[in-house]
């Protein structure tokens, strides 16, 4: 089997890399692991820069976004048992974010692959890559019957997460890694309920960093900040909303809107990079090649503008016969993802207790937050890096 560019991983990297190429009337094959039905009830990000709502809308995926999606003109930062707003628009130009799950991303992005008639294998075996370089690189697998076979391509792109096989495919030695594990994690529930704020809450408390989001307006997706170590078994409903009520506590007495929970998970924080982010024939996006701790909101947005970057490369390549951008791919995303890299663990350092109970080190928190919370530069900064940082 050959194509031009084969693709491992149907997240969002990956598809919205199918779809770019397949707008570029470039061929492509995908392989999933997992089956349709799994990649799209996988709750992970909600929060969707502007650029990534940009992006959904040009590739012809934007209809149900903007249907069902929620622009957010703004957070709010709490501690202290105050409430300090942010607002995008006033400190960005006009510049908004999106909350719109990842799995609703997802299942749009394979109704515009399915529709443009596009190659997506799911529940395919044994994923391996060879011959990555120079030139012809190979993929074999087994597809969902158990029958081996091979495609032959002119590029591979990573786009399996961070639990893939595209990036250990790396020869030793060929990639730096840069990875920090945060002594905490984050306890993130689904509940049955109405929104407990019409905007996110970031909230810095004694007891740890809790965060108000959203799905819908009758189901609320919440965290707040546990030990890595610890286990959801140990968490009744009771104890989780006393431990919100507790965190997000304020001196005018607003209190979360309650409901019943019906998903719990405990996920562990890191910041991790590699470089290059490529390999010969391999070229890796997202997840595959970085992670960032959520509290920015940033792991779904870098992995769609990594790929438009490559997307733009390998039309080049075809159209062109350029392969500069392709050569260039590394360099230029990295640029901006070490950008994201340094909110993401910013925004973590600001709003998280670090065991230790160091008091300076809270109060540095805290008059951190209070001068992004009552400078103008120091709100635009938060406010332009939240929004999204121009393409690279
Ligand atoms: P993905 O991991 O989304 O997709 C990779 C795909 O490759 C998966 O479908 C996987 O099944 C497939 N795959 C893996 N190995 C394969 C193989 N060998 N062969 C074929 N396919 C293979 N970001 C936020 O902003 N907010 C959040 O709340 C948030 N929560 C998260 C929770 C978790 C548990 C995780 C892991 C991430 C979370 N993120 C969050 C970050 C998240 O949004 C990622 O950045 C985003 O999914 C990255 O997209 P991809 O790079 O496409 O990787
Ligand atoms: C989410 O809605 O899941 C979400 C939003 C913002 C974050 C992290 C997660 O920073």
């Amino acid at each position: 089997m050959r194509t031009q560019v084969g693709i491992i991983g149907a997240g969002p990297a990956g598809l919205l890399l199918s779809q770019l190429l397949h707008l570029a009337g470039i061929e492509s094959i995908v392989l999933e692991t997992r089956s349709q039905d799994a990649i799209e009830a996988t709750i992970r990000a909600g929060i969707l820069e502007q650029g990534t709502v940009d992006l959904m809308r040009t590739i012809g995926a934007g209809e149900r976004m903007d249907k069902e999606g929620f622009r957010h003109e703004g957070i709010a930062l709490r501690f202290k048992g105050q409430t300090h707003r942010l607002d995008f628009p006033e400190l960005t130009d006009g510049k908004s974010v999106m909350l719109y799950p990842q799995h609703e991303v997802i299942k749009d992005l394979v109704v515009v692959r399915q529709a443009g008639g596009g190659d997506l294998r799911f529940e395919v075996r044994d994923v391996t890559l060879h011959d990555l370089d120079p030139s012809s690189p190979k993929i074999r697998y087994r597809n969902k019957d158990g029958q081996t076979d091979e495609i032959v391509c002119d590029f591979i792109a990573g786009c399996d997460g961070t639990n893939g096989v595209s990036r250990p495919s790396i020869p030793q030695g060929v990639l730096s890694t840069y990875e920090k594990v945060y002594p905490f994690g984050w306890f993130g529930i689904l509940c049955k309920a109405p929104p407990s704020s019409e905007e996110l809450i970031y909230s810095l408390h004694d007891r740890g960093f809790a965060l108000v989001s959203t799905r819908s307006p009758d189901i609320q997706r919440m965290y707040f900040q546990v030990d890595p170590t610890d286990k959801v078994e140990n968490w009744s409903d009771d104890r989780i909303w006393e431990e919100f009520r507790l965190r997000l506590a304020t001196d005018d007495g607003w209190t979360p809107k309650e409901g019943p929970i019906f998903s719990k998970v405990i996920v562990g924080m890191r910041s991790f990079v590699v470089d290059p982010m490529q390999y010969g024939r391999l070229f890796l996006a997202g997840d595959a090649a970085h992670v960032v701790p959520p509290t920015g909101a940033k792991g779904l947005n870098l992995a769609a503008a990594d790929v438009q970057v490559l997307a733009k490369a390998m039309q080049a390549f075809y159209r062109q016969n350029r392969a500069d951008l392709l050569d260039q791919y590394s360099v230029t995303v990295l640029r901006r993802i070490w950008k994201a890299e340094r909110f993401s663990w910013w925004m973590t350092s600001m709003l998280h207790r670090f065991p230790g109970n160091d008091t300076f080190q809270y109060q540095m928190q805290l008059a951190e937050l209070d001068y992004v919370t009552s400078s103008r530069i120091g709100a635009a900064a938060l406010a332009e890096n939240y929004v999204g940082l121009p393409m690279a």
